[in-house]
């Protein structure tokens, strides 16, 4: 296939984020399938079509249900917020699309089962965006552990921590109710742990969590505003139902424990997104925030030099690198999405289906909901319970 064309649903954040890997795409690796911007969807008809202009879409619509069933789209790209996911994906599948949805793929499990089934019945490729896994530095790591070069994996132990709720003024944005995110940092930042647990480590057997929600009212916003809406302190106090921070510990199948913290309460973090594996042979750190380096470490490394060093995954040996620029000249937030866009339209060039796809998005709300349910439970659950 030399070129999918794509209709986009959602422009905010992670429109954003997907428009830019879709034109970016073709000119850092010319080899793959070309993505064509065909349209961009989204409810405000003046926001939607400056959004349109702006990105580079060859036209908009405000009407997904139309867009969906459109003949020259090949492709559905869901960005909406998460309550939408659900219904878009199902009758995007009914019409023969192919399925890219954003994180987490659903509100529940049962939802998030019922969208696999649908692109499994109707034969389309599926992809959901946990693009973390392709940093560089992460798919360094990944490679370290196939390759069992960390040796027998003891731990994996990772956190997500954010702070940009702090303010108790801050306003009751969708990202804060339930019954629209599902959850709080659980799913949103969480979510992002799980995928890279599985990735990296496999399978979890079981989980024990505790949340909270320190801020248990919130003003009313204006509008469904983003990261950095502000509140009036005047307006309205509406019920904040979510999580503020999630906390669980695991025992993965293959004998690890691991440790995971997803908070928007720990100020000074913007967006520190880290993990640590410790292994019989050696280990490795990841921190986003310094997202071009893994921190490695091995035992058989000479005695008098022993200790973590960092590897900076910019060299050709490293994955995507060769593609952009020399060794040392670094890349960012947004090329995780370049390469997740890149590994989608391999999978059409190839005609397979891509990683991660409704696959891991189902087994990563398995463990959310494994981990609410534990909470309200009080007790370990194990994921087949559910
Ligand atoms: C907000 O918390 C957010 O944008 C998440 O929704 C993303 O998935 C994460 O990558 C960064 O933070």
């Amino acid at each position: 296939m030399g070129e999918i064309r794509v209709g986009m649903i959602g422009y905010k954040f992670m429109g954003k984020a997907h428009s830019h890997a879709y034109r970016d795409l073709p000119m850092f690796f010319p080899e793959t399938t070309k993505p064509v911007m065909a349209a961009l969807c989204g409810r405000d008809e003046a926001g939607v079509s400056a959004a349109a202009k702006q990105f580079g879409w060859d036209g908009y619509t405000t009407d997904w249900r139309e867009l969906v069933k459109r003949d020259d789209i090949d492709l559905i790209d869901i960005n909406a917020p998460s309550d939408a996911h659900k219904d878009i994906a199902i009758a995007a599948a009914a019409a023969g699309k192919h399925l890219f949805c954003e994180k987490p793929l659903a509100l529940t499990l049962a939802d998030s089962r019922e969208m696999l089934q649908a692109a499994e019945q109707a034969g389309v490729k599926h992809m959901v965006g946990f693009n973390y896994r392709f940093a560089p530095a992460v798919q360094l790591a990944k490679k370290l552990v196939d390759e069992g070069r960390l040796g027998r994996i003891f731990h994996f132990r990772a956190w997500f921590l954010q702070d940009w709720i702090i303010d108790p003024d801050f306003p009751l944005v969708w990202r804060l109710q339930k019954e629209v995110a599902g959850s709080g940092s659980h799913g949103d930042l969480g979510a992002h742990l799980i995928d890279l647990a599985h990735y990296l480590v496999g399978d979890m057997n079981e989980v024990i969590g505790m949340n909270e929600t320190f801020i248990k009212e919130r003003p009313m916003p204006s509008s469904m505003t983003g990261l950095s809406a502000k509140g009036s302190k005047d307006a309205p106090r509406g019920q904040v139902t979510v999580d503020d921070a999630t906390l669980f510990m695991t025992k993965f199948a293959n004998g690890a424990l691991g440790s995971f913290e997803a908070t928007r309460f720990a100020a000074g973090h913007r967006c520190t997104n880290s993990f640590e594996i410790n292994g019989s042979k050696g280990s490795v750190k990841f921190d986003f925030e310094r997202m071009n380096e893994l921190q490695v470490y091995f035992t058989d490394d000479a005695e008098d030099v022993q200790g973590f060093r960092r590897v900076l995954a910019t060299d050709p040996s490293h994955a995507y690198a060769a593609a952009w620029w020399p060794p040392g000249h670094t890349i960012g937030y947004e090329h995780t999405f370049i390469h997740e866009v890149h590994e989608l339209m391999e999978a059409f060039r190839e005609d397979r289906q891509p990683a991660p796809n409704f696959h891991d998005g189902v087994k990563c709300q398995a463990v959310l909901e494994a981990v609410d349910r534990s909470i309200d439970e009080r007790r370990w659950v194990a994921i087949e319970e559910m």
